[in-house]
């Protein structure tokens, strides 16, 4: 083994040198999104999360970095790996998970579910717009009374002509108000679910906000109502009838979240250490107490098992070799080790990890929704519960 004064030094934000597995593009476009990230995001985004909105300016100034369905091929697409797609996850949720979710929602569900289960004609109308941002999508699973049970959606679709006629109302959707297009995912006559393009104008469509969020408020969230909404046949996508075509767009944004909650725990361990090394209590810095070392070490441990989970799971995606289960043990694991860190660097702050001064208590809160949206840690740890037994445990 080499001596240390042989090894390179050591980087507290980067202990097991994982930035050593990344090739030269996946790093130049992970710097590329962390510059973005500081200078548009961080300076505002306490205020953003204060006010509880997300500016319409940023939605476009994502679109010109062109990370919306960034991993998607053809149709002018980037084709961007797996990985590189990751990490872009990763550094948005650095800055807010609300930021990552409008990347996520915009390209691994709206876009995504267009992309796999549209007609060519879709593709070619939709898909190079969504990447440019002329045209913002939302994706509409969730209903008041069907969350983790998609399957007891009621929002119904009947044949009417060469139209669909759609009823019902989905809820907590990301971007409903500002989308341009909504992708509801809808129960037929004849008991098959399937993806209808919904668009704003439509008569007897509406997309009310939530409001009095305390999670995620740098992000849109919105109530889909549809009354009667006459929808032409070339807007069903033609691929999908079953659950399958909702779930296997969860996967993709299930995957960007194993990254990204990796980058909300990196931002509160770093604020976290530097704020314990300026610190004075009892006349010495807080950094210099074993308990708060036992802390950063621990936090600091999560970070780098984290993030070679992530980078595992993103090297089996390239690979063609990730399955949904491994995915929702990705989920699963980082979500709940992003939650420990975040909480831990709160406590290190002291009173100012209350304060949006600081960006810990924002992702201390936005972990909450992360925790839930996606397919919540009990449903994860089903499937899990499920690929290890074979037994099914959800009824
Ligand atoms: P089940 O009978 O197991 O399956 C029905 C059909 O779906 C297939 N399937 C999958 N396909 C692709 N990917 C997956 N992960 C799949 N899981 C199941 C399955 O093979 C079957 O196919 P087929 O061809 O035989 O019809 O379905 P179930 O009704 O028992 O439900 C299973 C369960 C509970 C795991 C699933 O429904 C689930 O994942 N529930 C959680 C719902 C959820 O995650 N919702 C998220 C909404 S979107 C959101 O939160 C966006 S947040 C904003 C952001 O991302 O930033
Ligand atoms: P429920 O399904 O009612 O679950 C309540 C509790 O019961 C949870 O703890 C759950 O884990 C537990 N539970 C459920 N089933 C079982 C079981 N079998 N065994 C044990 N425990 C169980 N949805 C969309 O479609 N599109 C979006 O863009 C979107 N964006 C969102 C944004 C935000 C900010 C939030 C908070 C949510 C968003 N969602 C979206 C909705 C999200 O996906 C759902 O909230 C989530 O799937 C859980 O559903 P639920 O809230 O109805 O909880």
């Amino acid at each position: 083994m080499a001596t240390t004064t042989e090894l390179p030094a050591l980087d507290p934000l980067d202990l097991l040198a994982i930035d050593a597995l990344l090739d030269d593009e996946e790093r130049a476009i992970r710097d590329t999104v962390r510059q973005f990230v500081r200078e548009n995001v961080l300076p505002e985004v306490g205020d953003w999360f204060e006010q509880g909105i997300l500016p319409r300016e940023l939605i476009g100034e994502l679109a010109k970095l062109g990370l919306y369905g960034m991993h998607l091929h053809g149709y002018g697409l980037p084709g961007a790996s797996a990985v590189a797609y990751g990490l872009t996850c990763l550094e948005l949720e650095a800055g807010d998970a609300g930021v990552r979710s409008a990347v996520s929602v915009q390209g691994s569900l709206a876009m995504f579910a267009i992309w796999r289960w549209g007609s060519e004609e879709q593709k070619g109308r939709w898909l190079p717009a969504m990447h440019t941002g002329e045209v913002i999508g939302c994706f509409g699973l969730t209903e008041p009374d069907a969350g983790s049970d998609p399957g007891a959606m009621r929002m119904h679709a009947r044949r009417d002509g060469s139209d669909w006629i759609l009823n019902g109302a989905k809820m907590w959707i990301t971007n409903g108000t500002i989308a341009d297009i909504a992708v509801v995912w809808a129960r037929t006559d004849d008991d098959a679910i399937r993806g209808f393009i919904v668009e704003q104008g439509m008569p007897g469509f509406s997309a009310p906000e939530i409001h009095k969020k305390l999670s995620l408020r740098a992000s849109v969230t919105s109530e889909l109502v549809l009354q009667d909404v006459r929808v032409p046949d070339d807007n069903l996508l033609p691929g999908s009838s079953s659950l399958r075509g909702p779930l296997s767009c969860l996967n993709e944004a299930r995957f960007g979240i194993v990254f990204g909650s990796v980058g909300a725990a990196r931002a509160c361990f770093e604020c976290a250490l530097d704020y314990a090394k300026d610190r004075i209590v009892f006349g010495k810095p807080i950094s210099a107490y074993q308990l708060t070392q036992a802390k950063l070490a621990e936090m600091a441990l999560e970070i780098n098992r984290a993030t070679l989970v992530a980078l595992h799971l993103g090297r089996m995606k390239d690979a063609g070799t990730l399955r949904p289960e491994h995915v929702s043990l990705g989920k699963m694991g980082n979500v709940r080790g992003a939650i420990e860190v975040a909480r831990t660097a709160r406590t290190i702050l002291g009173a100012n990890g209350v304060t949006l001064e600081y960006p810990v208590i924002r992702h201390v809160n936005n972990l909450e929704s992360v925790l839930t949206y996606e397919g919540t840690h009990e449903v994860h740890t089903l499937v899990v519960g499920q690929a290890l037994t074979g037994e099914n445990a959800f009824r």
